[in-house]
């Protein structure tokens, strides 16, 4: 790296990436954003305009002292961001103000694609009925929330005229209003969010981080509701032609980190954001890998975290399945990977299979604080 700590260029952010977060650690590990995960080995990589120039590795015993060598306005950064990785979630207010979205196990959002050309599932919800039967079936196996969508986003697709979209989902979100769970409005279209809310949506999800449509931050911020921003690099149909970045992580938490800057200047409450690296969106199968390697690093962005996984083209490309339906295995996998960085909110075609994933993993854990317990409890320091 071009730089050491005493001599970091002015404006130095830090991307502070947890090494091996684990469930067991001994005292003395560090919270990974208030959740049952910790760590005690950190990469601290100092940003700068998003790009890298110097990093180092060390125990959580040399943090401190790391901290006190650097200058003191990188220093009250550095700082900052450590806070932001440590501490917890709180609950995201939903819109409509009844309810909240907590996060003491991981959430699954159910995808509903009321679309005719979505990658996976195109053309099977664009009945009003059949998606109807969709979401309640997914409610059923468990789901936290439910995104719905009228525009596929997939590599290649054609935009939709916000009419078309609208007409797609509204009957749809009004028939979910009063579900058991919230509903997601899964648009990059100020319009479309308006009409979605009005519906009973309770939350948006913009795979544009609020950039497609000028109007959009206003809109979010008058109603006063929660979003995911998502990272994507160019327009859906071009956006997988040759993705190129210096160092995928730095620059995708610099983004991020940006939208939520250009989100609290336009009025959107920082609790309401939640923030997603946008797995397959501008990124090459090493991209993706990077990201989900290095998922705990965006915790110090100090928002939730979202990743969609489901079936995606690196799942084909690593398991050799052509077919997005035949790519379930590959996606629970890669979902619990994630959850193991500490990941909030899981976005999945399969519902029931994801939470059946989650209860066994869930149910190793409880029984290894449980064996910790026990043996605490029968034995005396030695
Ligand atoms: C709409 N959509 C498709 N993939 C997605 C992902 O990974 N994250 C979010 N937030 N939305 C997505």
């Amino acid at each position: 790296m071009k730089h050491s700590a005493g001599d970091l260029p002015k404006g130095t952010d830090f991307v502070l990436l947890p090494l091996a977060p684990a469930r067991d650690l001994p005292a003395g590990a560090m919270p990974l954003a208030g959740g049952p995960l910790a760590f005690a080995h950190l990469r601290a990589i100092a940003i700068s305009e998003g790009r890298p120039v110097a990093s180092r590795e060390m125990p959580s015993s040399e943090i401190a002292s790391w901290l006190a060598a650097l200058p003191p306005p990188a220093r009250a950064r550095a700082e900052r961001r450590l806070d932001a990785l440590q501490a917890p979630r709180p609950p995201v207010p939903l819109a409509g103000g009844k309810r909240t979205l907590g996060f003491a196990r991981p959430l699954v959002m159910g995808i509903l694609n009321v679309t005719p050309d979505s990658f996976s599932d195109g053309g099977r919800f664009v009945d009003p009925a059949r998606a109807l039967a969709q979401a309640q079936a997914m409610i059923a196996a468990g789901a936290d929330i439910i995104d719905v969508g009228g525009e596929s986003t997939r590599p290649g697709a054609r935009p939709v005229w916000e009419e078309e979209e609208r007409e797609r989902i509204l009957p749809v979100i009004e028939a979910l209003a009063d579900a058991a769970v919230p509903v997601s409005v899964d648009t990059r279209h100020a319009r479309v969010m308006e009409a979605a809310l009005d519906a009973g949506a309770a939350m948006v999800n913009d795979v544009s981080a609020l950039t497609h449509d000028p109007d959009s931050l206003a809109v979010v911020a008058a109603r006063d509701c929660p979003v995911v921003l998502m990272h994507a690099r160019g327009e859906p149909q071009r956006m997988q032609d040759n993705p190129a970045y210096e160092d995928v992580l730095t620059e995708v938490f610099a983004y991020l980190d940006a939208r939520i800057r250009a989100c609290e200047a336009a009025g959107i409450a920082r609790e309401r954001l939640i923030v997603d690296p946008g797995i397959g969106f501008g990124k090459t199968l090493r991209h993706n890998l990077t990201l989900l390697n290095g998922l705990a690093a965006l915790h110090a962005l100090g928002a939730p975290l979202l990743v969609g996984v489901s079936r995606k083209r690196f799942i084909g490309a690593l398991a050799r399945e052509e077919v997005p339906a035949r790519r379930l295995a590959g996606s629970l996998a890669a979902a619990l990977a994630a959850v193991d960085k500490g990941v909030q909110i899981l976005r999945v075609h399969d519902v029931a299979e994801t939470v059946q994933a989650l209860a066994v993993h869930q149910g190793l854990i409880d029984g290894l604080l449980m064996d910790r317990a026990a043996v605490a409890a029968a034995t005396r320091p030695c």
